[in-house]
């Protein structure tokens, strides 16, 4: 390997071979960007080389990433979420996903309403051509972001969260608030950056990929406005407190994860959207 200052042009077949070897020897990312500094990369080349996701096998698919999935879910209905307990009433293997009862309670849904409500503008969507973010005729919501932690109420939701799933709360981007109004809906899409997009390294610098999502359901529109699961043939219909909560560990579509918001028909849909990363999302 030699010095390099430019982002893509050392990324060689024997680079990712010898990536792919120290991944699968145990190496986490910290030691791998010392280890390409001290053979002569430039830090932000390094940096880019370790966003970009390990491939393996005859097919090229992505390294599977370790993902977050609560503690006996699927062999027992009551799961632990530190302050309460979580009732996980449907479970599916492929692709790894739970329908949880009474994550929230109907204050709380009532609540994140309340504060989410006055800041709510329309939808943007992360555009992975370039990283940032653009509004997009597939989803006609409106939406908000709140920081992590930046209320007591967000910051319990977060901790029961991270006790369910087990992962750390720092590995989650700030809870995002959706309305949907009547005609509304999110076509189907997968949560994770596509590794084959340019933008995607950028992204992936803030914590790595989206490796799990949880869509909480804030109230109960009249009719319409289920997430639903081509790949596994199952629309969660909402209900307020309950969440739907699937993990990819590949960013393919093999992780059968492509999900959507059907249309609302009648009266409107709120819902709250945890995002999981691979590392600290900062
Ligand atoms: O509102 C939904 O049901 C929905 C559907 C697809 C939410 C999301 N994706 C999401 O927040 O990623
Ligand atoms: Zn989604």
């Amino acid at each position: 390997m030699s010095t390099n200052n430019s982002l893509e042009q050392d990324i060689t077949p024997a680079v990712v071979a010898w990536l792919a070897d120290q991944r699968a020897a145990g190496f986490g990312q910290d030691q791998l960007l010392k280890s390409l500094i001290e053979a002569g990369w430039g830090e932000a080349a390094a940096r880019h080389l370790l966003a970009m996701p390990a491939m393996v096998g005859p097919d090229h698919l992505p390294f599977p990433l370790p993902v977050p999935w609560p503690a006996h879910a699927g062999e027992r209905l009551a799961l632990d979420a530190g302050d309460r307990q979580v009732n996980a009433i449907t479970v599916l293997q492929d692709p790894p996903l739970l329908v949880l009862e009474g994550l929230l309670s109907s204050e709380e849904c009532q609540e994140l309403i309340e504060a989410a409500a006055p800041r709510m503008s329309r939808s943007l969507t992360v555009d992975v051509k370039t990283g940032g973010e653009e509004t997009n005729v597939a989803r006609t919501s409106e939406g908000m972001f709140f920081e992590r932690g930046e209320s007591e109420l967000i910051s319990r939701i977060e901790a029961r969260i991270g006790e369910l799933l087990g992962w750390p709360v720092e590995n989650g981007e700030g809870l995002q608030v959706l309305h949907y109004g009547p005609g509304a809906e999110y076509k189907p899409h997968y949560d994770y950056f596509d590794p084959a997009e340019p933008g995607t390294a950028s992204i992936l610098q803030r914590g790595g990929q989206r490796v799990a999502t949880l869509v909480m359901y804030l109230n109960e529109p009249e009719a319409g406005g289920a997430t639903v699961f081509p790949d596994a043939t199952l629309a969660v219909v909402p209900k307020c407190g309950n969440a739907v909560f699937f993990s990819y560990s590949q960013p393919h579509p093999v992780s059968r994860t492509l999900h959507g918001g059907a249309p609302v028909l009648t009266g409107d849909k709120w819902i709250a959207t945890k995002w999981l990363r691979e590392r600290e999302f900062i």
